[in-house]
């Protein structure tokens, strides 16, 4: 009856792929839950400036068991796909339930990955607003699959715990198309993730031939939106440019010179984009909490920071409290020893310790003590 048995198609194939399927998906859910709580933190939830790398590696993990997830998805799929050849097409009630949850599943899944990987190629053929959709749909994979692991319990128990050395012999040749299956599937997720990981993982900054950092970037860092595409090439280089501190009812002008003349901090942090690269550099400025003194504020208030950009995605940001009191959270000038470039925020941008790139704006003319 079951024309796919002995080769790639058994269930203990399906199971160890989907077990690790399973750790891959788990990964990438629980950091992108941090990534997307970094960004639109709830009133309970606390981020802490420190370790500097924290969000590095987090969102490092996350684009890595996304890439990882890919081959090992087509494997599972590979591995099932008969089942849907099953006749009758729907047994018993729960028999639908579990066949839908499993479009379900594979239309999330396959969605997340499909979508996440044109994300961290910056390539956006969609309308929709990426981080939105992506967030949602994940909550509907993790459904899905919480579903699917409650009905396949016994399977992938039976599959998991059996005795596989006779059963080689048994099947034969069959025996060995399983395993070299298997063998493929890691092969292929290994080199996935070595051809892209050097994006955020420094070591294989040579190996990862596939990395997609974008353009090699000046002063050594990539540069996401440059000051062009931002439109603040006038802006951010007249003469007149002040930054304003507005703490209460009352407001403060710096200009360049002035922020100059303040104590400089230097310090080497990340720039740790959500789309998966990361890359540290020494950046050298105002400390914020220096600048707060200056403008006689406490450190530990919030503070909203305004890009000159006028209308981009990026072009406001929050700093939590906990940020503010960290004395490596720069209003940076300069960069790998350099004066700031215009792509990476001249006159002066935010640098803090564990945050994500996004928000950490560049080209900035205004923060507002809240
Ligand atoms: N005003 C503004 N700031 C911004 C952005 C932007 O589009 N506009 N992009 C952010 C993103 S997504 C990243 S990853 C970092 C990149 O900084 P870099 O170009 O200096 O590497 O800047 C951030 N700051
Ligand atoms: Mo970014």
């Amino acid at each position: 009856m079951n024309r796919f048995h002995g080769t790639a198609h058994s269930e203990r194939v399906a199971a160890r792929v989907g077990m690790w399927l399973g750790i891959a998906f788990g990964i990438c859910f629980v950091t992108g839950l941090v990534s997307h709580a970094v960004q639109h933190p709830p009133a309970w939830f606390l981020w802490p400036s420190r370790p500097v790398n924290l969000y590095r590696v987090t969102q490092g993990l996350h684009v890595i068991s996304g890439i990882a997830a890919i081959p090992l998805l087509l494997a599972k799929l590979w591995s099932v796909y008969p089942k849907l050849f099953e006749r009758p097409v729907v047994r018993s009630l729960p028999h639908a339930v579990e066949r839908a949850s499993i479009l379900v599943l594979s239309g999330a899944a396959f969605f997340q990955l499909v979508t996440g990987l044109f994300n961290v190629a910056q390539n956006y053929p969609w309308t929709f607003f990426f981080p939105a959709v992506h967030y949602a749909l994940a909550w509907v994979a993790a459904g899905s699959i919480l579903v699917h692991l409650a009905v396949k319990l016994p399977v992938i128990r039976r599959a998991l715990s059996r005795d596989t050395t006779g059963e080689d012999t048994e099947h034969g040749r069959a025996g060995l198309s399983r395993r070299g299956f298997l063998r493929t599937t890691w092969l292929a997720t290994g080199s996935a993730v070595l051809a892209t990981a050097g994006a955020t993982v420094p070591l294989l900054r040579d190996v990862s031939v596939l990395s997609w950092r974008t353009s090699n970037g000046s002063q050594g860092v990539p540069v996401n939106r440059t000051a062009v595409s931002a439109g603040v090439i006038e802006a951010a280089r007249a003469e007149g440019w002040r930054l304003e501190v507005v703490a209460g009812d009352r407001t403060r002008r710096f200009s360049l010179a002035e922020l100059g003349a303040l104590p400089q901090t230097t310090a080497e942090l990340p720039i740790a984009c959500v789309e998966g690269w990361s890359q540290s550099a020494t950046w050298t400025g105002v400390a914020v909490t220096d600048l707060l003194r200056a403008v006689g504020v406490e450190p530990g208030a919030e503070l909203a920071v305004s890009s000159l950009e006028r209308s981009g995605l990026w072009a406001r940001s929050t700093v939590p409290g906990e940020h503010t009191t960290d004395p490596l959270t720069l209003l940076a000038l300069r960069l790998n020893g350099e004066v700031l470039n215009l792509d990476h925020g001249y006159p002066c941008r935010i640098i803090a310790p564990n945050r994500p790139g996004v928000l950490q704006t560049k080209w900035v003319g205004r923060l507002e003590v809240r």
